[in-house]
Order: C-alpha cells, then structure tokens, then sequence
C-alpha cells in the first residue's frame, strides 16, 4: 500500500514538473518583446491609431480591471467557504441560513451597483467617441455591398483637389482607404444590400452600416501608417473576405492620392443602386451618380 502511495506521489510530481516547465516556455516565448508587454498592458487592443481611440481603450482596460478585481473576490468567497465549511467528521452538514434578509439586500443591490457604475463610464465613452464636429474639413461616403466597400471622396470644395473622387474595391483587388493624419474625416455609411458593420480595429471603433438608415461618425486620425478594416457584421458568404486597407498619410499625401485618382477618370460620387436604398436623406443627393465601376 505504502509503495504503491509512494510510486504515484512521484507520478504527480514528474507531471507536476512538466506542466511547470511547459508554463515557463510559453511565458518565455509570449513575453519577447516590448510590443507585447505594451498589448498586455491594453489587454489585447492594438495601438490607437484615432484621437477617439484613449477613451474607447480607458473603457476597456477598466472593465477589465473591475471585473478581475470582482472575480477575486468572488473567486476568494468561494474558496473561503470550500474551505471553511467543508465536510467534516461529525458535522456533515454545515450550518443553514435561510431568510437572512441583509444578505439578501446585499446581493441585490451590488449588481445594480456594478451595472449603475460600467453604464455610466460606457455612456461617458460612447459621448466622446460619437461627439460630432460642426464643420469637419473632409466627408467621405461609404458604401458598403456585398462584399466591399466603395470610398467616395467629397473633396470639390478642397482646392487642393477641387472633384468629388471615388475608390471601388472588390474582394480580390482590396480598396484602400486613405485619410489625412491629424484631420477630422465625417464619414457616412450607407449600404447598398444588408447590414454591414464599418471597422477600424486601430481606431477603436465601429459603426453598422444599415440599409435605409443613414449613420455617420466623426474620426480623427492621430497616427500616420497603414491599418486593416473589416465589416464586422455577418452579412453573408463572403463576409470574411470583406476588407480593406487604410493608409494614414500626410495632408499632401491625402491630397497628391485624390488627385490621381480624379487624373484616373474615378470622379463624382458612386451611390448604392437605387432599388436598394429608399433612404429618407441620401447622404449627399446633389452628387452625380455613377454605375458601372
Ligand atoms: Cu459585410
């Protein structure tokens, strides 16, 4: 019997062992570089790339903190009263509290606390990341289809560029969208089939791109580079394929690529095909409509 105890206690602590050592070289091999520790410490966000993005990210790290700090705590009562109240020789059944009224109370209200509490902080994100600007320099209309996405530049009061210009993509040749750094963009979204959902993961921020109900948002690059987009809302077959890019670049750059593309003929503004959207305000219905591209 003896033996037998002996031979498995030594089982355990070989399997012990390796379940040490496996944990160290992944900490090892996850905790390289600098970039990732910075990733740990935004809990799995990518670099904010939009002045939106801080209070967007704030939000984030602190319902993570919050709710790790309440799975302690709850995590610890659960031990304390495994623990606590065991089963013991001669008491087999711990003492029962029924009707404990302050206890009752308690339960109750803290969740309405956490919630009163991760409501007001969202409500505060929510404010500042959809906060619109009276007059915002540049306006870009996206369309969205199945399964891409077309950028419609509204830069004939730019004179710099002076044409309202356009970028159509298709799932094998991605758009790119590019946007001037340190500018705020208006976007409106419109879509010309199904819900799709307009996402910079970089910016913090998504907005669903809805047939006949036009939403637009206000953004502010703050870093020059480039980005991924995506939809975001499961709108089909090809929904994964649904990407594009985004080039953050210098105001010259911005213009200097409008620019070209008004020498490449892709002027005037394409809109979603009619049958498809009886939107109550087209975002700009003074735009000359182009079908074909
Ligand atoms: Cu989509």
């Amino acid at each position: 019997m003896r033996y037998s105890a002996g031979v498995s206690g030594m089982r355990v602590r070989r399997h012990l062992g390796r379940a040490v050592a496996g944990v160290v070289a992944m900490a090892a091999l996850t905790s390289c570089s600098s970039e990732t520790a910075a990733q740990w410490r935004r809990f799995g966000l990518l670099e904010p790339a939009s002045d939106q993005a801080p209070a967007m990210g704030n939000l984030w790290v602190g319902a993570w903190i919050a709710s790790l700090v309440i799975g302690v705590l709850v995590w610890g009562l659960i031990f304390y009263a495994i623990i606590r109240y065991r089963r013991r020789p001669g008491n087999e059944v711990p003492r029962q509290t029924k009707y404990h009224l302050p206890m009752e109370i308690l339960y109750t209200l803290v969740p309405f606390l956490i919630i009163g509490v991760l409501f007001f902080f969202t409500i505060r994100a929510q404010n500042t990341v959809l906060a619109k600007e009276d007059a915002p320099p540049h306006t870009i209309n996206v369309v969205a289809q199945k399964w891409s996405w077309t950028f419609n530049y509204m830069e004939q009061d730019n004179p710099d560029v002076g044409a309202t210009v356009h970028t159509v993509g298709t799932m094998s040749d991605l758009p790119t969208l590019v946007l001037p750094v340190g500018e705020t963009v208006r976007f409106n979204l419109a879509s010309a089939d199904v819900i799709h959902s307009f996402w910079i993961p970089a910016f913090y921020f998504k907005l669903d791109v809805i047939p006949g109900h036009p939403n637009s948002f206000d953004v502010t690059p703050s870093k020059i580079g480039d980005y991924d987009g995506k939809c975001a809302e499961l709108c089909g077959t090809y929904h994964a394929n649904m990407l594009f890019k985004v080039k953050v670049v210098s105001v010259d750059d911005y213009n200097a690529h409008l620019k070209k593309l008004a020498s490449e003929g892709k002027t005037g503004e394409i809109l979603p095909p009619a049958a498809a959207t009886h939107l109550p305000s087209t975002p700009t219905a003074s735009a000359t409509k182009e079908e074909g591209e």
